[in-house]
């Protein structure tokens, strides 16, 4: 599918932080690989004066996600931790760019970049009508905010070449990208651009 950018679109740029990558402490197979396509998007959009929202995990000691708290992963993002940084590589552009943290409460675990945070009064705010979302983890935070960008009304595409996920169980990634396209979701590369 051909996509003609429009002043109404926007990019959302999900988790690509230190602790999601190599050698971090919940890392994803291969995540690495999401940061060449990402930085290729973030120059298209921002060349073109569109909105680039990067979403983080931003988690307290204390937050109920983590092992030592009772919860299924381990200490991951800690705010203000070199694993909470994104990656080096990542491009972050001066204008027209947001940094959304979640999972900002220590007893609500948030993978939607929509959960507790800012990001969609932002988009109002610029009148935003289409969104695309690429990053780390698919069948996590990636999925949450693709799912809930649809149920908000967007128009959502979701960059299959610039996701990769965790695969707790082989197969997630998978079924999450299938979710995702049943939700009303279309799949899209950089050819489409
Ligand atoms: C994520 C697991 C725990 C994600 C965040 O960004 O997908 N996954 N916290
Ligand atoms: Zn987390």
């Amino acid at each position: 599918m051909r996509i003609h950018l429009n002043t109404k679109d926007a990019l959302i740029v999900v988790d690509v932080q230190v602790d999601f990558l190599l050698g971090g402490s919940l890392a994803v197979a291969n995540g690495e690989q999401v940061i060449r396509p990402l930085n290729g998007y973030i120059r298209v959009f921002s060349q073109r004066g569109l909105s680039v929202f990067f979403t983080r995990d931003w988690h307290c000691r204390n937050h109920c996600s983590f092992t030592e708290n009772g919860g299924r992963w381990p200490l991951h993002c800690e705010s203000d931790t070199p694993g909470a940084l994104f990656d080096s590589d990542l491009l972050l552009p001066t204008d027209n760019s947001y940094i959304i943290s979640k999972g900002v409460q220590p007893e609500v675990d948030a993978y939607s970049g929509f959960q507790g945070t800012s990001l969609l009064e932002l988009l109002r705010e610029k009148g935003v009508e289409r969104v695309f979302i690429g990053g780390i983890a698919t069948e996590y935070c990636v999925k949450a905010t693709v799912l809930d960008a649809l149920k908000l009304g967007f128009a959502t595409g979701v960059l299959t070449d610039a996701i990769r996920g965790i695969d707790v169980n082989s197969g997630d990634q998978e079924i999450a990208v299938g979710q995702m396209l049943a939700g009303g979701a279309v799949a899209l590369t950089m050819d489409d651009f």
